[in-house]
């Protein structure tokens, strides 16, 4: 079964939540921390959630996640398959990152 590290605080992990929630698949979700200790730089190299636990290994950064569930899961695919369309999905998605949750932590506290 996949794992999901991380806390469900933080964007991308919910990111990677939301693709598997999309596609129904069953996940196991794993808290974790990060930080900067031997034990969690062996799952996640720079010390970032999330990270997706897979039959092989670890993977890391949301980016390369997503497209990972996507290739490799049953389900609806995540994005469309019209390169247009395509493109502007992951526009939006870039978007919400960059110039509205980030700027948006800062409110948090
Ligand atoms: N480029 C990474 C960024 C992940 C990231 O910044 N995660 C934050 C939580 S939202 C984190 O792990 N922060 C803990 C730390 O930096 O020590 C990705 O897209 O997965």
């Amino acid at each position: 079964m996949l794992k999901l590290y991380g806390f469900a605080v933080s964007n991308y992990y919910n990111m990677v939540k939301l693709a598997l929630l999309e596609k129904d698949l069953p996940f196991e979700e794993v808290p974790f921390y990060a930080g900067q200790t031997p034990e969690a730089l062996a799952i996640s190299p720079r010390g970032k959630v999330p990270v997706l636990g897979v039959p092989q290994g670890f993977i890391n950064e949301t980016a390369v996640i997503l497209p990972y569930i996507d290739d490799t899961q049953p389900g609806p695919k995540l994005l469309p398959a019209d390169p247009f369309q395509r493109a502007r999905v992951l526009a939006l998605a870039k978007e919400i990152e960059l110039y509205i949750e980030l700027p948006a932590r800062a409110s948090f506290a």
